[in-house]
């Protein structure tokens, strides 16, 4: 139960939910402030302070054998109107940032975008407005030019589908619309043509390191083995992982996706139709990717469902409340035997080992693969100091036995970030669920090792892990 010696143990993070200071030195707007605001359950600010409290984090790192952080550049710290206006201050808070990953041996793996489009740009529609494509190709450029010294790991979008489907079916992130499937769609295709051009840049530019995009990929099942059955967990597939896969390994949807899409995004009065430009940009990407980051905390069960729109998204940790039926895609159901979070997020470990296999399998031009979140949402208890996080350390110790497994069977799984490097804020719980190594006290910012931060020590350090049955 080894891992390869140059598999990377890193903590993951993400700008707006740990970096705070949302609206100082100089940095512009985003949706979520005013979002929040209104909402009026939680603040983006102080999340975990990390524009302050990066010396301490990243030594915290150094101190427990965390060699690498997934790191997300606030797109409007750097414009804050999204184009035009450069604001010095942001540009160079992540020099300093990068300098002290340096100087403490963490590798950065930066994304350029963590569902933080800036405010001026989301009210034109987001990723609706085919203009922000280039919009967004610019900032990429720049970012690419001004950090190529110090940035060898590059993701141009963390989680297409999660934005989409939050955005525009779940209505839990802004615009908080809901049930609409033909705008989630369109949001999903102009973000992949986006990374396509991103990626173009980065090796027309001829930039040093590797670049390439993160997917939340949670596996799909049959409810019951029944005709029905498959066909709704196929159309939940296909909506949720196969169209982003596609469009990043193959650069075109294959007639089963589109078929599939077309259908869905009909049943809600809507046409999907593709560009021939942007689908010429996104054939010559598909060859160019570096890597794929995997996000996964969970997979789904489902069952075929015709009735009405139902969704309920569970956003305080009461366990059970949570549903989600979408008319002429299916429903997904809890299943006896496989343990739940708090969130209702099923754990299904093997869910991960099945998705990299497919990878592997249907897209076997892939080159390299992270694991770029994993981890537990847990309400931890602060006693006396310590935090004994025993669960979250089984969630991981279950899913890392799954990755070897994977690597054993010929998958190219070069690293694994926990979700999440220190406690952060998290978009639609706020502060209760926490994910971290570390926790944070959000009125003090001090931050307390858990006993999962000794045990990851231990498995960085020595790439061993206890052997468990699979
Ligand atoms: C992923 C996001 C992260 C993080 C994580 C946990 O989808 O990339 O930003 O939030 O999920 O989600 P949550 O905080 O909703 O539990």
């Amino acid at each position: 139960m080894k891992f390869p010696d140059n598999f990377v143990f890193g903590g993951a993070t993400a700008a707006y939910q740990c970096e705070g200071s949302t609206l100082k030195y100089g940095k512009g707007k985003v949706a979520w402030d005013d979002y929040l605001k209104k909402e009026g359950r939680f603040s983006g600010d102080p999340a975990s302070d990390f524009y302050h409290q990066y010396p301490i984090d990243l030594k915290l790192c150094r101190d427990y054998g965390i060699k690498g952080i997934r790191i997300s550049i606030a797109w409007s710290r750097i414009f804050p109107n999204g184009v035009g206006q450069i604001n010095q201050e942001g540009v160079d808070f992540y020099h300093r940032v990068f300098q002290e990953c340096k100087k403490q041996g963490v590798e950065p793996y930066v994304t350029l975008h963590h569902f933080d489009t800036p405010d001026a740009l989301h009210k034109i529609g987001d990723f609706l407005n085919h203009e922000i494509i280039d919009q967004y190709t610019n900032y990429a450029k720049f970012c690419f030019q001004e950090y190529h010294d110090e940035v060898k790991y590059w993701f141009t979008f963390n989680e297409v589908w999660p934005i989409a489907v939050n955005q525009y079916i779940v209505g839990s992130f802004p615009p908080a619309i809901k049930y609409d499937i033909p705008k989630a769609v369109y949001s999903m295709h102009h973000m992949m043509v986006a990374h396509a051009k991103a990626v173009l840049a980065f090796k027309e530019g001829k930039y040093p390191g590797q670049i390439g995009i993160i997917h939340s990929l949670e596996t799909k099942y049959p409810y019951n083995d029944n005709e029905a059955d498959y066909q709704a967990t196929k159309n939940e597939d296909v909506l949720a992982n196969q169209f982003v896969l596609d469009a990043t390994f193959l650069g075109e949807y294959t007639d089963e996706t589109l078929t599939i899409i077309k259908r869905l995004v009909a049943l809600n009065n809507g046409t999907f139709r593709v560009d021939l430009e942007d689908l010429e940009i996104m054939k010559k990407a598909a060859k160019l990717n570096d890597c794929l980051g995997i996000n996964y905390y969970q997979s789904h069960f489902i069952q075929a469902y015709d009735g009405e729109n139902d969704i309920f998204h569970n956003g305080t940790g009461d366990k059970g409340t949570s549903r989600f039926r979408l008319k002429g895609v299916g429903e997904r159901m809890f299943k006896e035997g496989i343990e739940r979070t708090d969130w209702d997020w099923l754990i299904y470990p093997q869910g991960l080992y099945d998705m990299i296999m497919r990878i592997k399998n249907q897209y076997p031009n892939y080159k390299a693969i992270y694991i770029t979140e994993n981890g537990m949402g847990y309400k931890d208890e602060f006693v006396g100091g310590k935090i004994d996080d025993t669960p979250r350390i089984d969630y991981i110790r279950k899913h890392l036995s799954w990755i070897l497994k994977a690597i054993d069977d010929g998958a190219d799984v070069k690293g694994y970030f926990v979700w999440s490097l220190m406690d952060v804020f998290s978009w639609s719980n706020g502060y209760n669920k926490r994910y971290g190594l570390f926790y944070v006290d959000y009125d003090s910012q001090v931050r307390y090792p858990k006993k999962s931060a000794s045990w990851f020590k231990q498995i960085s350090e020595t790439k061993e892990l206890d052997k468990i049955e699979l």
